[in-house]
């Protein structure tokens, strides 16, 4: 197929379907991935990315993005950003740096500044209220139902695969903690000889396993994204049960360098893909027996 796009939670079908007209018309896979996280990125809707993103144990909304190009593997990625609209394109234009293609907090601040992204509140009333609500009662930090990370992994026309991704992290997260997100490797990958990955769940789990690496590692050894998405997902759930007694939730979407696409996870995990001659749709992945099925919602 000619193009692909795949995103995480149902909060990406929208940006999909942006993505895949993109794709469609011969938009490039930077412009489509980046469409998908700024659709996540500027609805208040959506509690766990951009604007209305989860506050941290402080009521602040610190946000984490990444990007990263298959054909050169150049990638940007912010983290602990405060008060700007898209981590995700400061990203992107960090992948163009020689160095400095990481930065966090006031650094990535500057950096965005300086380069003219515009600036903007992210904390909501509805944020704040959820945070009021919740700030006493919540005890350990989980990757839960409704705090989700948006990914994008998409093939365009030229064979090119990239993936961007865009969260607010934990909710209730220490001041200066990071997860997976824009952690090459472990949040994201791609690679337009292989395909791309992209990883949602508990970024303390998945660093353990580098498991958007893992993935198309697998699928460079010749593995289906299908294959290479569960392999990666299960061979570290089982790892950390055998070591931990315990795995916390993580899910890994995936796409080769054809556009077929993967998914890994252990908890019920919704996405949405689409690709030529296919209309986008949401579909459910879920766990049985060490194993992710697909089925239509
Ligand atoms: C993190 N992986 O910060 C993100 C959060 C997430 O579903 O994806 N939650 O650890």
């Amino acid at each position: 197929m000619k193009w692909a796009v795949i995103g995480t939670w149902k909060m990406a079908y929208d940006g999909v379907c942006k993505a895949a007209e993109i794709l469609e018309k011969g938009g490039i896979a930077a412009e489509a991935v980046l469409a998908g996280c700024s659709d996540g990125e500027d609805n208040p809707n959506y509690h766990s990315v951009g604007l209305g993103g989860r506050p941290d144990r402080n009521g602040r909304v610190f946000l984490d993005g990444a990007f990263m190009d298959g054909d050169t593997l150049r990638f940007g990625a912010v983290a602990g950003l405060e008060g700007f609209r898209s981590p995700s394109r400061i990203a992107y234009a960090l992948k163009d740096e020689d160095a400095n293609n990481f930065l966090a907090g006031p650094g990535a601040a500057i950096y965005a500044r300086a380069h003219g992204f515009e600036e903007r509140d992210n904390v909501t009333a509805e944020g704040l209220a959820i945070w009021q609500k919740e700030k006493d009662r919540l005890r350990s930090l989980s990757a839960y139902d409704g705090h989700d990370t948006i990914c994008f992994t998409a093939k365009d026309r030229h064979g090119t695969v990239c993936t961007a991704v865009s969260t607010s992290g934990l909710f209730m997260k220490e001041y200066g903690r990071v997860g997976d997100s824009p952690v090459a490797g472990c949040g994201f990958y791609a690679d337009s000889l292989i395909g791309g990955a992209a990883a949602t769940g508990m970024g303390e789990e998945i660093m353990k396993g580098s498991l958007s690496f893992l993935a198309c590692h697998l699928m460079e050894e010749g593995k289906s994204p299908m294959e290479a998405a569960n392999e990666a997902v299960w061979r570290l759930d089982r790892r950390l049960r055998q070591k931990t007694g315990s795995c916390r939730p993580m899910s890994l979407i995936c796409l080769d360098k054809e556009g077929n696409y993967g998914v890994g996870t252990n908890i019920l995990f919704p996405f949405a893909y689409a690709c030529e001659g296919q209309k986008p749709v949401l579909l459910i992945a879920e766990p049985a027996d060490g194993k992710t099925i697909i089925r239509n919602v």
